[in-house]
């Protein structure tokens, strides 16, 4: 047994057995809290009786299947789950992980020939999913909204598919899409898998600066966009951002002979929207007189399926690539297992198909198992707070997968400012308890560490103390879920991701890469490979090799810091680029940030380390606080009290920054290089801030940097 593996079989002395009364009952009757490690949430008996993976036992069973035979676990699921026109060659997977051993090298299913596009849609059909609803569309508008079957899903993606074939679009050409939440979003990316075209999603609110570093980088054929958008009470002009993206990326010499526009009524009017004759077409102009089939292109396992732009912590965006077999084999069955889904299930996922997440889970996961998926054009919290909760009953959404960011600006937004337990913000959530949400099952969080209390506030009062939340823990390189609780299988800790997913060996290694045993922390890593990993970035196999297998020989390298606890539980405590350094004392921002957040009139928190004298790093704190609580510096010390008890005196912040909002991109991540020069008042060194959902903010706080 390797020692991952034992760290996985401490879960067999778990407290065992569903049913029990969970402690967070007793926390939030007001009982001392005496350890996050020591919280144990316990998923009903009703629930783990029907759950896929009911008990610890069942799942030890096949998590160590899945390590000691991962060619047999895998082919097993691939070839009894998928339509593959032809089996793999005699390798299921072939890898090479170590740098000193030559070139990285990922390949599963190699020979294999299949098409995503295909499983998602034409298998599901033939199983009998022909009238089941694949798409629910809600308009950011309350009131107006579209659905479409599986099988008239398949007509429009054929439509679509038949008219990029006839532009010239080919197998291995790359598409640019530039639209917002609607069922088109879905449907492209669905036709561009099915001639075998590599789809590339910039989420749409992406300056044109971005978009056209993008169109430089991977040359499309096409652009896909829609003239523009509603967020909210806000009209986006996308076409116009794209037409800026056009012009700029011409000066690179990237010139782009079609822009298909989709008209979003609902927001503009085709005669108002701009228009360039000869380059620029109308979708319903021209997508609608195209045949309702389309012959699949049948492509190898590791052919490119998508290549998905993300930020690392220097230089321009890495194109995350990834290929068509594992990834489709890891999505569908990740999504199946964390999410314990059922046929009869209605889920939606508050991710925008711009980012890894909606196209792991809004799209291809729940896809490949025939499920029902919400698209939701708009804002969580327009017209009011209580609109993902009238979404959720509308449509009995009975899997509802979202960001801790919206969790905690939904938790603020109790109209009670005074809040003092987690009680008192169940009382006061009116908001959410004027729905019912009776019909939700499953909860699950993904983007960064969910806070303790934000944890219990979604378990408690978002799902009625009745759904067990599935904290994933992933990236975009990673294609799925990589350590997730499976519900029913195991009791949770708020806070905690638990245990890997089949086939994900994490471990946790100190600065010179050795592996660490047992109760401790560090790097993680992961050893091994699993389908759904990214095989390259796009042109820069370098790049891909020094920043994921050179830090730590042997190993993919995460860029995260995880501690395990006694019971082998997992806690990701966010970026080691954010780590800090107090004293000798490794601080993990998300530590303190969670620990601030704990405080009934702290909304949320961001902390990063500023230069100090004596200690070699401060800890520098900026603190936004629950809706209508005055600042005072009696709130400042509380809070610092709160840190120094929940942590340890090493902890306590050396600055409290009040903060009406934080600088965040537009996908929810705090942008830390910005809070950063505003902590060590380099301000004329914050760089760009284009990309930041509310820019203003960044002068709200410098305005407030000495209060
Ligand atoms: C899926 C996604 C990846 C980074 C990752 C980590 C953070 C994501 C998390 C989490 C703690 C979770 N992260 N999920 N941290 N708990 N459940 O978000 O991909 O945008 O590439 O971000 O997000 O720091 O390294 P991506």
């Amino acid at each position: 047994t390797t020692n991952h593996l034992r760290h996985v079989e401490s879960m067999a002395s778990l407290p065992s057995g569903a049913g029990k009364i969970s402690h967070l009952n007793a926390v939030i009757l007001g009982e001392a809290l005496a350890s996050e490690e020591n919280d144990f949430v316990f998923p009903s008996d009703d629930f783990s009786r029907q759950a896929l993976i009911p008990s610890p036992h069942k799942y030890l069973e096949m998590y160590k299947r899945s390590i000691e035979d991962p060619a047999g676990f895998w082919s097993g699921i691939a070839s009894s789950e998928f339509y593959w026109k032809q089996k793999w060659g005699d390798q299921v997977c072939s890898e090479n992980l170590d740098v000193r051993k030559g070139d990285i090298k990922i390949e599963w299913f190699k020979g294999g020939i299949t098409n995503i596009c295909y499983n998602c849609l034409d298998r599901n059909i033939d199983a009998g999913l022909a009238d089941k609803i694949a798409l629910y569309w809600e308009s950011n508008e309350p009131g107006f909204d579209a659905h479409l079957t599986y099988s008239q899903l398949l007509r429009r993606v054929c439509q679509l598919a038949n008219y990029l074939k006839s532009i010239g679009v080919r197998k291995g050409d790359a598409v640019i899409v530039y639209l917002p939440m609607l069922m088109e979003l879905p449907i492209t990316m669905l036709a561009c898998a099915r001639i075998g075209a590599v789809h590339s999603v910039v989420f749409a609110g992406f300056s044109s600066e971005s978009l056209a570093q993008r169109i430089v980088d991977c040359k499309p054929k096409v652009v896909i966009t829609c003239n523009a958008v509603k967020r909210g009470p806000k009209t986006i002009h996308l076409k116009d951002i794209v037409d800026a993206a056009l012009v700029e990326s011409a000066k690179n010499g990237i010139s782009i002979d079609v822009c298909l526009t989709y008209e979003n009524q609902s927001a503009l009017k085709k005669e108002s929207t701009k228009w360039q004759e000869g380059r620029d077409v109308w979708w319903e102009d021209v997508v609608p007189k195209y045949p309702t089939t389309c012959d699949v292109e049948w492509v190898d396992a590791e052919d490119p399926l998508f290549l998905l732009y993300t930020s690392g912590s220097t230089g321009k965006p890495k194109g995350v690539l990834h290929t068509t077999g594992g990834y489709m084999v890891y999505t569908a069955t990740t999504f199946k297992y964390a999410f314990d889904y059922k046929e009869s299930d209605v889920y939606w996922c508050t991710a925008d198909c711009g980012w890894i997440t909606g196209h792991s889970y809004v799209t291809y996961g729940p896809m490949l198992n025939g499920a029902t998926v919400v698209v939701y054009e708009g804002t969580p919290n327009y017209p009011d707070s209580g609109r993902c909760w009238d979404i959720v009953d509308k449509y009995k959404v009975t899997i509802f997968y979202t960001a801790p960011t919206l969790v905690r600006s939904l938790m603020r937004d109790g109209d009670e400012a005074s809040c003092i337990s987690n009680l008192v913000y169940t009382l006061k959530s009116p908001y959410v308890t004027r729905y019912s949400r009776k019909s939700l099952r499953v909860l699950g969080s993904v983007g960064e560490p969910i806070n303790p209390s934000a944890w219990r506030w979604f378990f408690n009062v978002v799902g009625g103390s009745r759904c067990p939340i599935s904290d994933t823990w992933w990236q975009t390189e990673t294609g799925g879920f990589m350590i997730t609780p499976l519900p029913g299988a195991w009791p949770q800790k708020p806070g905690s991701a638990t245990f890997p997913f089949f086939g994900v060996q994490p471990v946790i290694v100190d600065e010179k890469g050795t592996e660490i045993d047992g109760e401790c922390s560090g790097y993680l890593c992961v050893k091994g490979s699993w389908p759904g990993a990214f095989r390259t970035l796009y042109g820069d196999h370098e790049r891909y090799e020094t920043t994921y297998f050179r830090p730590f020989p042997g190993y993919y390298f995460t860029g995260d810091g995880c501690s395990r606890d006694k019971d082998g539980y997992h806690w990701l405590t966010g970026r080691v680029d954010d780590v800090i350094n107090v004293s000798g004392h490794r601080i993990g921002t998300a530590e303190v940030e969670s620990a601030l957040v704990s405080h009934p009139q702290c909304a949320e928190a961001a902390v990063v380390g500023v230069e100090h004298e004596v200690k070699g790093q401060g800890i520098y704190a900026f603190v936004t606080l629950v809706e209508g609580v005055p600042y005072s510096e009696e709130l400042r010390k509380s809070l610092i009290l709160t840190v120094r008890n929940q942590i340890g005196a090493f902890a306590a912040p050396d600055k409290i920054h009040w903060a009406p909002g934080l600088p965040k991109t537009r996908s929810g991540k705090i942008m830390r290089r910005i809070l950063r020069k505003i902590a060590s008042r380099q301000l004329d060194e914050l760089g760009d801030i284009s990309t930041l959902a509310e820019p203003g903010v960044v002068d709200q706080l410098i305005a407030l940097a000495d209060s």
